[in-house]
């Protein structure tokens, strides 16, 4: 895959942004939704490789664009996959909260997790904590396992977990063995890729979430050397099916990173839409607008921060006023 990829990468996530996070605390999650998918489309149209997406907005008689099965790019380099969710957290920007994402991963043609959009049971760490976590194991004994990896008391740990009824169970234990937690309202995508990152102060992340977000974290997670174990959960005979359909045969089977992601050519890439605890959101002050990006290769291991400064009047069509 071409390393050049991981600039251009950069530039449509920092578009979707752009775009989105004037949306920012409006109430208005579908348009924000919509400003990000819009201006995510056009840039991808100047991206040289040849893409499908896998894991987008939707099939194609309920998405406009960034359909699954929808082709992207020039039509000239690389066949890839790529999965996309222009923005990670409608509800995050419509109640101008934290760490709402644009964000994008690829990899090569077939090696993304055909993911449906269901449930997903994760469990993530960063390098420190590799090979310590099972998703199967009880919750003390991951919480144990993570602070002696990273050298602290149970107590010192923090785990990310999204705030659901569905997770009452799960934050009973948490607390039970000692542990705290940093609850997030939405994206989970953040939530994963904290864990790799010591000054977000965040040290596991646990719970149920989106697959399709279980996949573009695990490719974040890849290139950042740290572990993301998950498990679908389908709730109806329907999602069974279409995970059959996808190819999943054994639909309990545990995804370790490899079944997430195969191999290592995957470029990940995300620009801060909200503040959040490693990316600023979108900064507009006059002609400009200040976006903070992340943009990783797993085969290199590089991992870039990019802060973009934007002339709006140059870009009139991504930064709406
Ligand atoms: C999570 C979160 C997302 O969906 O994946 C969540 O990361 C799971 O669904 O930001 P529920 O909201 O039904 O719990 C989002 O909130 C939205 O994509
Ligand atoms: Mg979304
Ligand atoms: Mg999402």
């Amino acid at each position: 895959m071409e390393r050049s990829l991981t600039m251009e990468l950069v530039r449509v996530t920092e578009a979707a942004a752009l775009s989105s996070a004037r949306w920012m605390g409006r109430g208005k999650k579908d348009e924000a939704d919509d400003a990000a998918t819009t201006a995510m489309r056009d840039v991808f149209d100047t991206v040289p490789m040849r893409g499908t997406v896998v894991i987008g907005e939707g099939e194609m008689d309920e998405a406009p664009m960034l359909y699954i099965g929808e082709k992207l790019g020039t039509g000239d380099g690389p066949e890839v996959d790529v999965a996309v969710d222009p923005l990670e957290g409608t509800n995050i920007v419509a109640n101008g909260m934290w760490n709402a994402l644009s964000v994008i991963a690829i990899a090569d043609r077939g090696n993304l997790l055909h993911a449906p959009d269901m449930y997903m049971k994760k469990i993530a760490v960063g390098p420190e904590a590799v090979g310590q976590i099972d998703i199967n194991a009880p919750v003390l004994d991951n919480l144990q396992a993570v602070a002696k990896a990273k050298g602290k008391d149970v107590e010192d740990v923090v785990v990310s977990v999204l705030q659901r009824e569905r997770h009452n169970e799960l934050v009973h234990d948490i607390r039970k063995a000692g542990a705290r937690i940093k609850f997030i309202q939405d994206g989970d995508v953040a939530g994963v890729i904290n864990t790799a990152f010591e000054s977000t102060g965040i040290d596991i992340y646990m719970g149920i979430g989106g697959a399709p977000e279980g996949v573009l974290s695990a490719v974040a997670l890849k290139c950042l050397g740290g572990e993301q174990q998950a498990q679908l959960t389908p709730e109806t005979k329907e999602q069974e099916d279409r995970c059959k359909k996808m190819g999943i045969e054994n639909i309990s089977q545990v995804l370790y990173m490899d079944d997430l992601v195969k191999g290592d050519d995957a470029i990940f890439a995300a620009t801060g839409v909200t503040d959040g605890e490693l990316l600023k959101g979108v900064h507009y002050k006059g002609i400009t607008a200040k976006t903070e990006s992340i943009v990783m290769r797993a085969k290199s291991g590089t991992v870039r921060f990019i802060a973009g400064e934007h002339n709006v009047k140059k870009k009139p069509k991504f930064v709406l006023k």
